[in-house]
């Protein structure tokens, strides 16, 4: 691992982000933010809501504003603690910017064409309507975790192809310019990292699906938890297993969530649902959501409603970050060979 002048004998570092592109969802949750709020303890936690990511599809500017402040509550109400970590947003460091573009120099284009969410997203427009920016989604996101020389990056499983690009990218640039970067290893959640939608239980669950039923949102009141889960497809059968066969991906799903909700074991929770039919396993996932995001949902209420505490806290964490990227993004323009402007250290 190179070492970088903040570098002496510092806990290892974790960074990863969410979208403020819409409200967060269980899937948001138990793919990354349960499992940050546990690696903080035991990693230097840095945590961005990417408004820069937002962008590469079109948000509208008030709800990207507030979404931005929501995504932000969220982080805390689920119990990012700020004392421990840097909570901040993307567009507050420019280094990201800067870096991100440097590094898309570096990139073939053959290597972001290949990447699915970008192969899936640009499906969902017309192909010359989707944006320059949804290409070069994963440069950004490497930008975003070298500047602070990450060791791991805990996302879910959609997120993987995006780190392993990371991964090359750092290492090109190494080879290039010496080393500079170290190298970062995904973090993938045992349990919890893929939940599919609850309406369409072969595609993953997404903040930008505009379908009523397809997502428990964090914030969506107990009765409408309930509905949506009581509403989920499931299929014509009666076995309650976890289970690959995409015919019974449903089930499936409803136990993944159980299982991340509960840390249950896989067997314990087939165990339990033993010769219990469809409708009961449905009520049982709802209670143990519901209860599960009791506690975040009464939090956020407080926090969102306490003056300026969510902008004080964004404000600091901006500029702890700007304290690790600055200096990388420094190293990296040196290394390339930038002419330092007068009077600038
Ligand atoms: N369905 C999911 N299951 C498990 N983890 C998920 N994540 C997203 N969806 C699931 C994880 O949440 C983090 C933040 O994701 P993001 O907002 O940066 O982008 P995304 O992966 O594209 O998430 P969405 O919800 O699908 O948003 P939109 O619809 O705006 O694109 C990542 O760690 C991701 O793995």
């Amino acid at each position: 691992m190179p070492i970088t002048p903040n570098d002496q004998k510092r806990l290892p570092r974790v960074f990863s982000g969410i979208q403020p592109s819409g409200h967060l969802h269980i899937g948001n949750y138990l793919g990354a933010l349960k499992q940050w709020v546990k690696v903080q303890h035991d990693y230097e936690s840095f945590f961005c809501i990417v408004d820069l990511h937002a962008i590469t599809l079109p948000q509208d500017p008030q709800a990207l504003c507030a979404g931005t402040r929501e995504v932000a509550a969220l982080y805390l109400a689920a119990g990012i603690d700020p004392q421990k970590s840097t909570v901040f947003v993307q567009s507050h460091v420019p280094a990201h910017s800067e870096l991100a573009w440097i590094l898309g120099c570096l990139s073939p284009l053959g290597w972001l064409y290949r990447m699915t969410q970008y192969k899936d997203k640009a499906a969902k427009q017309q192909a010359e309507a989707s944006s320059a920016g949804l290409l070069f989604y994963p440069v950004l996101m490497a930008a975003d975790i070298l500047l602070y020389h990450t060791n791991a990056v805990p996302v879910g499983e959609d997120q993987r192809q995006h780190v392993e690009l990371t991964r090359d990218l750092a290492q090109r640039f190494n080879h290039i310019y010496g080393e500079v970067f170290t190298i970062p290893e995904v973090m993938i959640p045992l349990a919890g990292a893929r939940i599919m939608g609850l309406d369409t239980p072969n595609a993953k669950m997404s903040k930008s699906e505009n379908s009523e039923y397809h997502a428990v949102f964090l914030l969506d009141p107990p009765d409408k938890i309930r509905k949506k889960i009581m509403r989920s497809v499931t299929d014509s059968g009666s076995e309650i297993t976890f289970n690959d066969d995409p015919a019974r991906a449903g089930v499936n799903n409803l136990l993944t969530i159980y299982q991340a909700f509960t840390d249950e074991s896989k067997e314990a929770i087939e165990n339990r649902f033993a010769g219990k039919g469809y409708g009961h396993l449905k009520k049982a996932v709802a209670e143990v959501v519901v209860e599960g995001l009791r506690p975040l949902q009464e939090r956020y209420h407080q926090l969102i409603n306490e003056n300026g505490y969510i902008d004080d806290v964004l404000a600091q964490g901006a500029e702890r970050a700007a304290t690790i990227a600055n200096p990388t993004l420094k190293l990296v323009q040196e290394r390339i060979g930038f002419l330092k402007a007068r009077g600038k250290t």
